[in-house]
């Protein structure tokens, strides 16, 4: 069933609805299957390797082979930063980010329902997905992306896989509010967050996690929030495998924004349980670029219930951040993805993260999805002829 997370009103999972008729809050999808984690045992790596989580039609999924990415161990800069780090590669999905886990179970239900047309807006890494979950399904797409504020690889990927890309003389909360609009109408299916089987799709990530150590949960789980769906939806996730009994203790989530976009750690800060919309918000990490997030109050939750925590960073920390993991670890991220890292050295700096915590740090996108800001970053090539003597000169210097 769909259920009102403020007035539990339920709705049935066939019908298309975005927020609450009664109170006009948001949606989840509630699930809970009754069987042993002993049965994901010798499944493919991937994230319908826990199908019975999920709330589709086995039969009709749209799968690209989404999750089932890299969990790696990062000493080195564990161990500078004093702390047990591992980092979860959301990088390494088929179009480079997250969104593909929810995207494959949006589109599966876009299937199911039998819609023509499917569209979002986005900061970039959502429109890429979708539209190459849409051409995989065969399925119209519309995308609607902030004017000059997309990355290049995400625009080139929208772009690339047929989707209709409009560019938006507006923010980010501006394109959602009349993509949302058209929605409403029966025009296309949304698949922005505030669908909540995208969130189903996403949860995977906290499956993963607690799957990959052992079933058991680490002491804390530091991600970017944008339109704060990713945090809601691990911490839905995980606490599904706690409902299960396959785990036994629960991870403090931890969000990270960046300053001039930052309604979610405002509101930690105060307590509340709302927030307040940020104008114009604005940083270098254009992924998370969002004033106004759906998912904010799902979000919160996530984060008082599990007693996390909510931190922000400036574009200078998220960019160094995004350096010293390319450096130290050789793991390539989008600047967005790098907020998780700045928020663990600023937490762990500030004291609120002990030393010896257990941290996974979520890195959500791809080096390559922001190129340009990746070479603004760095000093230019040396430019060289091609012999011998001028190639020793330089191996001299390094
Ligand atoms: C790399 O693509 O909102 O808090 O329209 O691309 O779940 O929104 C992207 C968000 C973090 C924030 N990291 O996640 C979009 C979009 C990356 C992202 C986030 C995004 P949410």
């Amino acid at each position: 069933m769909i259920k009102c997370i403020s007035c539990g009103a339920e709705y049935s999972l066939e019908e298309i609805i975005y927020t609450c008729k009664e109170c006009g809050s948001i949606l989840e999808v509630l699930i809970q299957p009754n069987v042993s984690k002993d049965i994901f045992e010798c499944r493919k790596s991937t994230m319908w390797k826990y199908k019975e989580f999920m709330p589709v039609n086995e039969s009709k999924i749209i799968s690209i082979q989404e999750g089932g990415t890299p969990f790696i161990k990062c000493n080195r800069l564990g161990d500078d930063l004093g702390v047990k780090l591992y980092v979860k590669v959301e990088g390494s999905n088929p179009t480079g980010s997250f969104k593909d886990r929810g995207m494959s179970v949006g589109i599966t239900k876009a299937c199911e329902l039998g819609v023509d047309t499917v569209g979002c807006a986005s900061t970039g890494n959502t429109s890429a997905s979708l539209a190459a979950y849409a051409a995989r399904a065969g399925l119209k797409c519309i995308v609607l992306l902030p004017s000059g504020k997309v990355a290049l690889g995400k625009l080139a990927q929208a772009m690339f896989h047929g989707a209709e890309v409009l560019s938006v003389n507006g923010n980010f909360d501006e394109a959602l509010e009349a993509v949302t609009a058209l929605a409403l109408e029966g025009r296309l299916y949304l698949l922005n967050s505030i669908n909540p089987f995208r969130l189903e799709g996403q949860k995977s990530i906290g499956f993963e996690i607690v799957d990959d150590l052992g079933w058991r949960s680490p002491d804390r789980i530091i991600l970017p929030v944008g339109n704060a769906g990713n945090i809601s939806a691990i911490w839905k996730g995980i606490r599904e495998f706690h409902q299960a009994s396959f785990i036994e203790d629960l991870p403090r989530m931890t969000g990270i924004q960046a300053v001039g976009a930052c309604p979610i750690t405002n509101a930690f800060r105060k307590g509340a349980q709302e927030i307040v919309p940020v104008e114009n918000p604005e940083t270098v990490a254009t992924a998370i670029r969002i004033g106004a997030p759906v998912s904010a109050l799902k979000a919160l939750r996530a984060i008082y219930e599990s007693d996390g925590y909510s931190e922000t960073v400036t574009d200078e920390e998220i960019l160094d951040a995004q350096k010293l993991l390319a450096r130290s670890e050789g793991i390539g991220v989008e600047p967005a993805s790098a907020s998780s890292i700045a928020g663990l050295r600023k937490l762990v700096d500030s004291g609120e993260i002990d030393r010896g915590e257990e941290i996974v740090c979520i890195v959500t996108g791809h080096l390559l999805k922001d190129p340009n800001t990746a070479i603004n970053a760095c000093k230019e090539p040396i430019s060289i002829e091609a012999d011998v003597e001028s190639l020793k000169k330089i191996l001299d210097d390094l």
